[in-house]
């Protein structure tokens, strides 16, 4: 009883003061099996979409996009190529590209298994496989096209992940995936702070 009466308490005081106006939402998605290369060079292509519906209490444009999370299992990562797409506007950006292709052929042979994280500004996955298995954990998109690029844009719409598989044998699956964006705050809250401030500025002359 005491966590729910201080959960209350704390969304009385945040409603009111409009105080933090910079909220990350996180969308989710569901997954499913991949889609294998039924002859190598011929892409097996899979796609699984979220919709982003509009924000009832905040703006819409893209302040920052946080990351893009996939649950994945796949026994030869330098199969795939992993785009995340903004359908309205065609923005995208690569995740994984084959790694190790180039220079080798077949790539990294390395597993994924586990939930593999892409923010901007990380290291991603290597092209040197070795392991068995690549560690879950934090990675960078490889580009080309990264999660900066969909900065500024509305983030309403259709999110597709695109997987594509480029050769045959290996496959896996998809369990869930998702992705968490910052909005521009809404210019009301912006307001509030502004006002603020001004009060403040005042009372100190
Ligand atoms: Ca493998
Ligand atoms: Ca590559
Ligand atoms: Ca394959």
């Amino acid at each position: 009883m005491k966590t729910a009466a201080s959960i209350v308490c704390v969304v009385g005081l945040a409603s009111a003061a409009v105080a933090v106006p910079v909220v990350p939402k996180t969308y989710t998605g569901q997954g499913g099996a991949l889609a294998d290369s039924p002859t190598d060079g011929v892409p097996g292509v899979s796609m699984f979409s979220i919709n982003v519906p509009s924000d009832p209490d905040d703006t819409n444009e893209i302040f920052g996009f946080v990351d893009v999370r996939l649950d994945i299992n796949h026994t030869w990562v330098g199969d795939l190529v992993v785009r995340l797409r903004h359908d309205e506007t065609g923005t995208f950006a690569t995740l994984i590209d084959r790694p190790g292709v180039p220079p080798g052929v077949v790539g990294n042979s390395d597993d994924l298994a586990g939930v593999y994280i892409f923010e901007d500004g990380q290291t991603p996955i290597p092209e040197n496989g070795g392991m068995g298995t690549i560690t879950p954990g934090v990675y960078g998109p490889s580009g080309p096209g990264f999660l900066f690029f969909f900065e500024g844009e509305s983030k309403v719409g259709t999110w597709t992940l695109i997987i594509e598989d480029h050769a045959n044998g290996d496959t896996g699956t998809l369990n869930s995936w998702g992705f968490t964006i910052n909005n521009v705050p809404a210019p009301g809250a912006a307001g509030v702070l502004a006002l603020a401030g001004l009060a403040a500025a005042r009372r100190r002359r």
